[in-house]
C-alpha cells in the first residue's frame, strides 16, 4: 500500500464529522439539478475522473520577479516536493500526477524517483524543459536565445537539453514534453522576426523526431516576458503554425496567463480544437499579465466559459480529445499546499458548472437566435452552488470533505519546519 503522508484515521474522523451536513447539502443540490433535467450522480462520477497535474515548482514558495519570502517547512528538493504534492492528492483526489521541470528537478536516478512517487500515490505528467535561463554548468549562454539562437552550437545545446528531458521523462513514465522558450527580442531590429521562427521550427523538428510514438510535444506560447518587444512563439497563431508544421504529435498548450489583455481564451480553445491541436493547459489566473495567481481567484467565470468549450469539444469528438490539464502557479504568499488544494477545487468547480449546462437547451436557443435564453442557460448552470457535489466526490474517493481545514489540523507544515532545511531567499523561478 502506498506510503501516504496524512494518517487515514484523521481523514476518516474528519469526514464522519462532516457526513450528515454534506449529504443533506448534496441531496438539496441533486433535487435542484434534477429540476433542470440534470442527474447529479452522473455528473459526480464524471467529475471524479478529472485529473490535474501539479507543478513541482508550485510546491515550493515562488519568487517570480522581485523576491522570495521563504516559509519554514517548505520543500527545497524534488523528494520533498513530491511529498507535498502527495498531500494535495491525498486530500483533494484530483491531482494524481506531478509535472517536473528540468534541470530544477534533476535526478541521477529517475527509476528511484518514479518508485518514490508511486509509493506516495503519484505518477508523472509532462516533463518541462528549461532553456529560458542559464545553468552554472552550461557552455553557452541563452542570453540571445536558445532554440532560436543565431548560432547553431547554442541551438544544439538547447536541443540536447530537450532530448535529455525526453530520456528522463521516459524513465519517469511521462507521456509529453512541454516546451516553453523565452526567446525573442527586446529591441526592434534586434532579430529577424521570420528567421527566428524558421530556426525555431528547425530546432523543434529535431526534438520532435526524438519523441516516442505515444508522446506529445506541447508547445506553450506566451505573449511577452522576458522578451519585451517580440517573442518568437508569442501567440496561438505562431503555436498552431509550428504544431502543424511539426506533425500530429505536436500540440498547442494554453497557459491562461499568456495572452494579451481581454483576449477571448475560450474562443482560442474552440479554434485549436477545430484544428485538432488542443494539447493542454496551464491553469492559473491573471489580473495583468503572466501573474500565475491561483486558478479561479480573479475570474472564475472565464474558467467556466473555457470548460464550457472543453465540454463541447469533447462531445464533438471524444476519440481525439485528450488535453493534458496542468496547474502552473506561483505561490508567493500562501502555503503552496493550500493554494493547490483551493485551485484544484476551483478548476473542478468550473468543470462541474460546464457539465451541468443543459446542452440541448443551449443548442436550441442558439439555433433560434434566442440570445437571452442561450445566455440564461449558461447563467443558470453557473449559479448552482456545486461545492457539495465536489466535496462528496472527494470523500467517496477517499479524500477530505474540507481539505484545507483538515490540512491545517494535520500540522503538516509545522512538522516539516522541524525536519526540513530552510529554503534560501534567492528567486529561482521565471
Ligand atoms: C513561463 O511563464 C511558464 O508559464 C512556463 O510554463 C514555464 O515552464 C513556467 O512558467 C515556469 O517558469
Ligand atoms: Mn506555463
Ligand atoms: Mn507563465
Amino acid at each position: 500500500a502506498p506510503d501516504l503522508p496524512i494518517a487515514m484515521e484523521l481523514i476518516e474522523s474528519h469526514n464522519t464529522a462532516h457526513r450528515e451536513v454534506l449529504e443533506d447539502d448534496y441531496d438539496h443540490l441533486k433535487r435542484r439539478l434534477s429540476r433542470s433535467g440534470v442527474d447529479a450522480d452522473k455528473i459526480k462520477q464524471r467529475v471524479k475522473r478529472l485529473e490535474l497535474a501539479t507543478p513541482t515548482w508550485g510546491a515550493g514558495v515562488g519568487g517570480t520577479r522581485f523576491a522570495k519570502f521563504p516559509m519554514p517547512g517548505e520543500p527545497t528538493n524534488i523528494d520533498e516536493k513530491l511529498e507535498d504534492c502527495a498531500v494535495v492528492q491525498q486530500l483533494g483526489r484530483n491531482t494524481p500526477r506531478v509535472s517536473p521541470h528540468f534541470p530544477w528537478d534533476w535526478t541521477e536516478d529517475p527509476a528511484a524517483l518514479k518508485d518514490k512517487a508511486a509509493a506516495l500515490g503519484l505518477g508523472f505528467d509532462a516533463v518541462n524543459s528549461n532553456t529560458f535561463q542559464d545553468q552554472s554548468d552550461q557552455k553557452r549562454s541563452y542570453r540571445y536565445g536558445s532554440l532560436t539562437h543565431t548560432q547553431a552550437p547554442t541551438r544544439d545545446q538547447a536541443i540536447e537539453h530537450n532530448l535529455a528531458c525526453i530520456e528522463i521523462g521516459r524513465k519517469l513514465g511521462s507521456k509529453a514534453l512541454t516546451v516553453w522558450i523565452g526567446d525573442g527580442a527586446n529591441f526592434p531590429g534586434q532579430q529577424s522576426l521570420s528567421k527566428s521562427f524558421d530556426r525555431y521550427l528547425d530546432s523543434a523538428a529535431q526534438i520532435y523526431s526524438a519523441l516516442p510514438n505515444d508522446w506529445f510535444m506541447l508547445l506553450e506560447h506566451k505573449l511577452y516576458e522576458p522578451a519585451f518587444y517580440s517573442t518568437v512563439i508569442s501567440d496561438w497563431g505562431s503555436s498552431l503554425l509550428a504544431a502543424q508544421e511539426l506533425g500530429p504529435k505536436a500540440q498547442c498548450l494554453i497557459d491562461l496567463g499568456h495572452h494579451a489583455p481581454n483576449v477571448n481564451i475560450e474562443q482560442i480553445v474552440a479554434r485549436l480544437d477545430a484544428a485538432g491541436k488542443l494539447g493542454g493547459f496551464h491553469f492559473n489566473d491573471s489580473k495583468y499579465g503572466d501573474d500565475d495567481l491561483d486558478s479561479g481567484s480573479i475570474n472564475p467565470h472565464q474558467l467556466f466559459l473555457i470548460f464550457n468549450e472543453l465540454v463541447e469539444a469533447e462531445a464533438r469528438n471524444s476519440a481525439r480529445f485528450h488535453p493534458a490539464y496542468m496547474i502552473d502557479q506561483s505561490h508567493n504568499i500562501t502555503d503552496p499546499i493550500e493554494s493547490l488544494l483551493s485551485s484544484a477545487e476551483a478548476i473542478a468547480a468550473a468543470f462541474t458548472h460546464a457539465l451541468v449546462v443543459n446542452r440541448d437547451e443551449l443548442a436550441a436557443a442558439q439555433d433560434a437566435n434566442d440570445v437571452m435564453a442561450a445566455f440564461q442557460t449558461l447563467r443558470r448552470a453557473y449559479n448552482h452552488d456545486v461545492r457539495p457535489l465536489l466535496a462528496l466526490a472527494r470523500v467517496e474517493a477517499g479524500g477530505a470533505a474540507d481539505p484545507i481545514a483538515l490540512y491545517r489540523k494535520s500540522g503538516w507544515r509545522d512538522r516539516k519546519a522541524q525536519e526540513r532545511r530552510r529554503a534560501s531567499a534567492a528567486p529561482g523561478i521565471v
